[in-house]
């Protein structure tokens, strides 16, 4: 599926294409406008797309002509009008626009002036100096850079394509589940970065355990007449390739039932955790490869001459012998985890009781408040934060002083009408680009509940950001930090500040860190949450809810706090209510 960056990428190849050949300034300026846009929607446009297209012509710049075009590109993957521009210049053309700091005017100049259509011809002309005699970048400073730039597209070209984890578990789920019916296929599980939650994944590897030989072949017949396989790039006795239609990869596995751990934690992975169990092996004379853990007795392949393994069934034995703890999949990454002597309670889905960042209709969801508060009832949670975006966010219909306490009002007539389920009147209010909140003390006063983010101004340099969040996380009124970068996973960097020195704040302050649970922002990352961790902060794990199935994203929020070593007790979604209320309290000097 395609992302916003995809979309914008389109958008601003269009207006680049447009501007090398001398196309109008007004409809140029339209798609760059449109690219824009896009790189910062929030939501997915692909599924506003499908689910409500008239909503993207709500967006700034985005009338029906673009809007259709967004939702040309979201079923197909094109747009047609790009096609055509493309067509309209030499093949080679466009690539060069994908050079770092090569604009459109650079590439006009190189095909008007240098005859100059691809990265190939470009490379030749550096090299032979032929470049030197140009207007404009004929200079041995810009001819330096475009050296640069044209070594690192050739370097970066090899690199294989990622997915983004929320939409390759889905995937590799429907592909378990499909094997688990095949006759004489015992167990399923999926393996490889998806099992340990990374946010992106390169490719699926699902592991078959199969009770006889027979079977597969059965599986691999089913696994390469699946709906959705484009090609099928390997096929053997114990293993089978596929390619699907959106270019993803899935490994498929079939292995004895008896050896079925040994394997799972081969192809779980990381490597370099592989790597470590391998050596602890080695250091305690075992042998540990995807068959089994074996007496090491010098020699290759013990399994194939009839050798006994010490363990080999599950994953539990194997690092049991091995004089560990069963470490979770998410924390197999070499971090450490070769030190434990006994696994960390870490956070699990069924810890978390409440949702504390959540949209109504009132600014930019989709569920009335006691939709939601209905959904989270249903979920088993004891609260629910109602938090609309604040005035700024006016691309998300944000809240007016005026509106919000109305809505104020609104929260709590429905939390009297729904009954069994806190719902707090809060706000998602927008961190301006200097630090300061989008809404007064005053107001923010009247709230039970702040998330405090950032939506723009996300190319800032670190030291800025460091101060705005800095900032932010000073004011009494703030309880969370929402999606603290701003980043979009594949799609934009976002801010970069200093993580220790904002987690440090936040602990000192008693303000949450939120580990956006959407699989496209998963913000804080892993990396980002283990320094919160280290300084002793509180995370936050929320979904963020717009729509209904929003809900759904908990579990890549979880994730991500397992891969940092978030245990209950550092998680304010895992307080009972009455903890809740004193740690939301406890911020404004009050008992509540
Ligand atoms: P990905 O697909 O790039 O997101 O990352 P992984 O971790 O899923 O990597 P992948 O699909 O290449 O391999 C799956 C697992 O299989 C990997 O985590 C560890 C194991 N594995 C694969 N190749 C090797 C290898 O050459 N050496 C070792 N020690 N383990 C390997
Ligand atoms: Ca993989
Ligand atoms: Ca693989
Ligand atoms: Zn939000």
């Amino acid at each position: 599926m395609a992302s916003n960056a995809d979309i914008a990428n389109a958008f601003e190849e269009m207006a680049a294409l447009l501007e090398i050949t001398g196309g109008s300034g007004f409809r140029v300026n339209a798609y760059r406008r449109a690219a824009r846009t896009c790189a910062d929607a929030p939501d997915d446009l692909c599924v506003v797309a499908q689910r409500v297209p008239k909503q993207l012509e709500a967006m700034e710049g985005i009338g029906a002509g673009l809007a259709a075009r967004i939702a040309e590109f979201s079923a197909t993957g094109t747009m047609a009008d790009l096609a055509e521009l493309r067509a309209a210049v030499p093949p080679g053309l466009p690539e060069l626009l994908e050079l770092q700091g090569v604009g459109p005017k650079t590439v006009r100049t190189l095909w008007k002036d240098g005859g100059i259509d691809s990265v190939a011809a470009l490379k030749a002309a550096i090299e032979s100096g032929a470049l030197s005699g140009l207007p404009r970048i004929g200079t041995a400073k810009s001819i330096a850079n475009l050296r640069d730039a044209v070594e690192h597209h050739l370097a970066a070209a090899g690199a294989p394509k990622r997915f983004r984890i929320g939409q390759a578990l889905p995937i590799g789920e429907a592909v378990a589940a499909r094997l688990r019916e095949v006759t004489g296929v015992a167990q399923v599980a999926i393996a490889g970065s998806a099992r340990r939650g990374r946010e992106t994944v390169g490719d699926l590897d699902v592991l078959v355990g199969i009770r006889e030989e027979s079977a597969a072949e059965r599986v691999s017949e089913s696994a390469v007449s699946m709906e959705g396989v484009a090609k099928v790039l390997a096929r053997g006795p114990t293993k089978v390739s596929l390619r699907l239609a959106h270019g993803m990869q899935v490994d498929v596995r079939m292995v004895p039932m008896p050896v079925f751990g040994a394997a799972l934690l081969y192809f779980t992975g990381s490597k370099e955790h592989n790597v470590q169990l391998r050596e602890r092996a080695i250091a305690r004379g075992l042998h540990l490869n995807e068959y089994g853990l074996f007496p090491d007795d010098g020699a290759a392949a013990p399994q194939d001459r009839g050798i006994a393994p010490v363990a080999a069934a599950d994953e539990a034995s194997i690092y049991r012998s091995l004089g560990l703890p069963l470490i979770p999949p998410e924390c197999r990454e070499a971090h450490g985890e070769m030190e434990w002597t006994e696994a960390p309670r870490l956070v699990d889905v069924s810890d978390i009781r409440c949702e504390l960042h959540a949209h109504t209709t009132a600014s930019d969801g989709q569920l009335s408040i006691v939709e939601l508060a209905e959904l989270a009832k249903s979920r088993g949670f004891h609260t629910i934060a109602v938090t609309d975006h604040s005035r700024a966010s006016a691309q998300a219909n944000g809240l007016s002083v005026e509106r919000l306490l109305r809505h104020i009002d609104a929260v709590r007539a429905a939390e009297q009408a729904v009954g069994g389920i806190r719902i707090l009147a809060g706000s998602e209010v927008d961190i301006l680009a200097d630090g300061h909140l989008d809404y007064d003390d005053e107001t923010l006063a009247k709230l039970d509940l702040v998330v405090a983010s950032p939506h723009t101004a996300l190319r800032q340099d670190p030291a800025t950001a460091t101060e705005r969040l800095l900032r932010a996380i000073r004011n009494p009124f703030v309880h969370i930090i929402g999606h603290p970068t701003g980043r979009i996973i594949l799609g934009r960097e976002g801010l970069s500040p200093d993580i220790r020195t904002v987690a440090a704040a936040a602990a000192e302050q008693g303000v949450a860190l939120e580990i956006n649970a959407h699989w496209m922002r998963l913000d804080l990352r892993d990396a980002h949450v283990r320094a919160a961790m280290d300084a002793g902060a509180m995370v936050a794990i929320d979904c963020d809810i717009h729509a209904a199935e929003d809900a759904d994203n908990l579990r890549f929020g979880v994730m991500t706090a397992r891969r940092a070593g978030v245990t209950p007790d550092r998680c304010v979604n895992c307080l009972d209510a009455k903890a809740l209320a004193r740690w939301l309290g406890r911020r404004r000097g009050s008992g509540h």
